[in-house]
């Protein structure tokens, strides 16, 4: 084959997936409706790569929810605790979401980005079987409907890598022996179906690995290719380079390996001679960005490496899962910035023009070259993304800022001017986003009500949340954040630069979905964006109210990102802007203003020669974001999901004067994390998992707090839920944070 993807969206170009299950989940449409769905959905998209070019289409990616939790289903590995559930649906989703009885999988981050997988859980007592009947029954549909159906496979390398293992210390890997035959199995019934490729997923290579994991992987693929009855082999990586792992797996019989030219560096393949026998599918179309692709620039590198492999197919770099269907929605784009860039139905057709570049000239694709040429010379010089002005501020700023004074230099100030009780109790910052908030703002986009009628239920939704929170005897209160729907897309739509999506939707977890705003040009803070709502909220109580903004490193982590400048350029930029809004809600009377990066961990890159560079510029950030204010001003930050691993050295670094963390489900282990790396600012670790409904008891939570006060001193000590509460109801919420209060009144009498 010439031109393909590694993989397709599956939430449907109007996310009608995920309403049909959720449908189903309210037992409003049936398992065959759900089924049916589910088929045209496949349909569509199949036909649609093959209309658009594609001669080899990956099938098996579809998913009900997840491919690690499918991967999981197909090998026998769904824990014990779902068996009691009636089918084979049911239990796949009480592994995925949990029931009433069943507690779910755990969520993780796939890799660095913004999609989250289910972590299969593989325990002494799994037995692995194979259950092919998903796969089998995707590459059947395909083939009734005359497409070349590649399926899809997570290699055995990754499932087990990124599996928990449960009562056992050793690592999984050594389980990979199980699970070969089922392997072989597998690719015998896809022979015997007709199939003459298939892909087989092993990301996790690009990861550091040890040469022993390399030597597995190596083994595991010479046992694949050595089976007679199979189909070629696709061996495919994505996110970044192999490293030392493609010699190794270059030696092994597969007949394909997929690479990821755009994180990847394309000149590591010269140096392989064994490439020289295999199917190079080189992963030049970015599929985890936006942007239009440079295609004189790419067919030069793929021309390059016409030497290196037998031969050459055209690919994205990475399945198209990260981006969205397609631009046909996008209305609102201005001419310019709607020529720039291609979602996922316009990558199909860059990997096709490049694919016939690459076989009959660059004549033959003279026409789509001049466009994306124009295109790129159009983006080139745009004056949006060369803004003189804030690059010579930010070129100042940096070299003149020294930060704040230390900390505890500053603890002394902030507590003369805002004196708190011991173990200061606050929540993060969201409050339920009632049903209330969620008509309003669809009557607002419906044209129903006007914005000035918007306001005027926005702002009883803020008073309301502080009458709350006065009822309560919280003592520094937040305004709620009812105006906001996703933190990131909030502050995108008011800051020049980014272009925030009306439909570009990308799949985030199971049926929720994100729409990342586009960072297209130099960013630009034309007015205050959160004053007015932290004001209002602080003209109605005397306990002191945070103002509520989000950090550049997450505002970027949950964004597409320019790919013409650094990412530490970028998060420069929106650390000016944030920092301006800090030294306006300080001047509007704001004693305590919160800056959150919940997704510093997330851009971590995967090889750990990368991460020093990474968390020097995503804390440099940080600081130029929060040090506008003056020491009087508190300073606080919020970071969530749990394995902070690598980061815990920089939570320290960012300096913030009271850090909230994720903590409820580590038991508080984070605080000896914190500990140990020196850690001795203010910090609320968070008492009670909010990610679940059940309102924690007063005996819990002050037992939460005890166990805390064994690591950290009283004086440093803040009592906070561990995220924010917009999922959360408004009963549930109330009862959890009255008996927050009275824990720590209990435990505060005890000191
Ligand atoms: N915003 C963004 N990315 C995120 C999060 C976020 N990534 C990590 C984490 N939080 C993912 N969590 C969620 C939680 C809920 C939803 C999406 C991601 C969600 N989405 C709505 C849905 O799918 O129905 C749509 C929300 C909307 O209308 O904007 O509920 O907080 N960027
Ligand atoms: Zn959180």
């Amino acid at each position: 084959f010439t031109a393909t993807v590694l993989g397709s969206p599956r939430i449907g170009p109007r996310r009608e997936l995920k309403k049909a299950v959720e449908s189903f989940w309210a037992g409003t449409l049936d398992a065959p409706a759900l089924g049916a769905v589910a088929r045209e959905l496949r349909r569509q998209s199949w036909t649609d790569l093959r209309d658009a070019g594609i001669d080899s289409v990956p099938v098996n990616v579809f998913s009900y929810y997840d491919q690690m939790l499918d991967t999981a289903a197909m090998l026998g590995a769904l824990p014990d605790r779902v068996a009691g559930e009636s089918t084979a649906l049911d239990r796949y989703f009480a592994a995925a979401r949990g029931t009433a009885t069943v507690t779910p999988l755990e969520m993780t981050k796939w890799f660095d980005t913004n999609y989250h997988y289910l972590v299969p859980e593989i325990s002494p007592s799994t037995r692995f079987t194979l259950d092919p009947s998903k796969v089998l029954g995707e590459v059947e549909e395909a083939q009734a409907l005359g497409i070349a159906a590649r399926p899809v496979l997570i290699g055995p390398v990754t499932f087990l890598l990124l599996s928990k293992a449960i009562d056992s210390e050793s690592s999984l890997l050594s389980r990979v022996g199980e699970l070969l035959p089922l392997y072989a199995e597998l690719l015998g019934r896809l022979a015997d179906a007709g199939v003459e490729w298939v892909q087989i997923d092993e990301p996790a290579l690009v990861a550091d690995r040890t040469e022993s994991e390399i030597a597995t992987a190596g083994e595991v693929y010479r046992a694949l290719s050595a089976i007679e009855h199979r189909p070629a082999i696709l061996l495919a990586s994505y996110f970044g380079d192999l490293g030392a792992a493609l010699p190794t797996l270059a030696k092994t019989g597969v007949e394909g390996l997929a690479v990821d030219l755009v994180a990847g560096d394309p000149g590591a393949l010269a140096a392989i001679p064994e490439l020289a026998g295999k199917h190079l599918v080189a992963g030049i179309v970015d599929g985890r960005n936006v942007w239009r692709n440079d295609l004189t620039e790419s067919l030069t590198t793929l021309e390059t490496l016409r030497g290196s492999a037998r031969s050459i197919a055209v690919s994205t770099s990475c399945s198209l899962l990260h981006v969205p269907y397609s631009l046909a929605s996008e209305t609102g784009l201005d001419d310019s910035l709607g020529s720039w860039l291609a979602f996922g139905s316009e990558k199909m057709r860059e990997v096709t023009a490049l694919a016939t570049g690459l076989l009959s000239g660059r004549d033959a694709v003279a026409a789509e070259l001049a466009g994306a040429a124009a295109a790129l010379a159009s983006r080139a010089a745009d004056p949006r993304l060369h803004d003189r002005a804030i690059r010579e501020r930010l070129a100042t700023l940096k070299a003149s800022d020294d930060g704040r004074r230390p900390a505890a230099e500053r603890r002394e100030v902030q507590a003369a001017v805002l004196p708190l009780p011991l173990l200061p109790t606050t929540t993060i910052g969201s409050y339920p986003q009632t049903t209330a908030i969620r008509v309003a703002r669809a009557a607002l986009r419906k044209g129903e009500i006007d914005e000035a009628e918007y306001l005027r239920r926005m702002r009883g939704e803020v008073a309301d949340v502080i009458a709350l929170q006065e009822r309560l005897g919280l003592d520094v209160l937040v305004h709620g954040e009812p105006e906001r729907n996703d933190m990131v897309q909030y502050f995108a739509e008011q800051l020049d630069g980014f272009f925030a999506t009306a439909d570009g939707w990308v799949q985030s977890y199971g049926t929720r979905c994100v729409r990342p705003p586009i960072l297209f040009g130099d960013v630009r803070r034309p007015r205050p964006m959160t004053v007015e709502w932290t004001s209002y909220a602080q003209s109605l109580t005397a306990k002191p109210v945070k103002g509520m903004l989000t950090g550049p490193v997450t505002i970027l982590a949950w964004s597409f990102v320019r790919d013409d400048q650094p990412l530490s350029e970028s998060a420069d930029q929106v650390a000016l802007a944030i920092r301006e809004e800090t030294v306006d809600l300080e001047a509007a009377g704001a004693q305590v203003v919160q800056v959150d990066e919940p997704a510093l961990r997330e851009l971590l890159p995967l090889r750990a020669a990368d991460q020093p560079a990474y968390l020097d510029w995503s804390v440099g950030a940080f600081r130029l974001a929060t040090s506008g204010v003056a020491d009087a001003t508190a300073v606080h930050t919020h970071l969530c999901y749990s394995e902070f691993g690598e980061v815990i050295g920089a939570i320290a670094g960012l300096d913030a004067d009271v850090t909230s963390i994720e903590a409820a489900r580590s038991h508080m282990e984070v605080l000896d994390d914190l500990n140990a790396v020196g850690f001795d600012l203010g910090v609320g670790p968070g008492v009670y998992d909010i990610h679940s409904p059940r309102v924690p008891s007063v005996g819990e939570i002050a037992d939460s707090l005890r166990a805390a006060l064994k690591t950290v001193p009283a004086e440093r000590l803040w009592v906070n839920p561990d995220c924010g509460l917009k999922t959360r109801g408004r009963a549930e919420v109330e009862a959890s944070l009255h008996n927050l209060v009275a824990a720590t009144e209990l435990v505060r009498a005890e000191l």
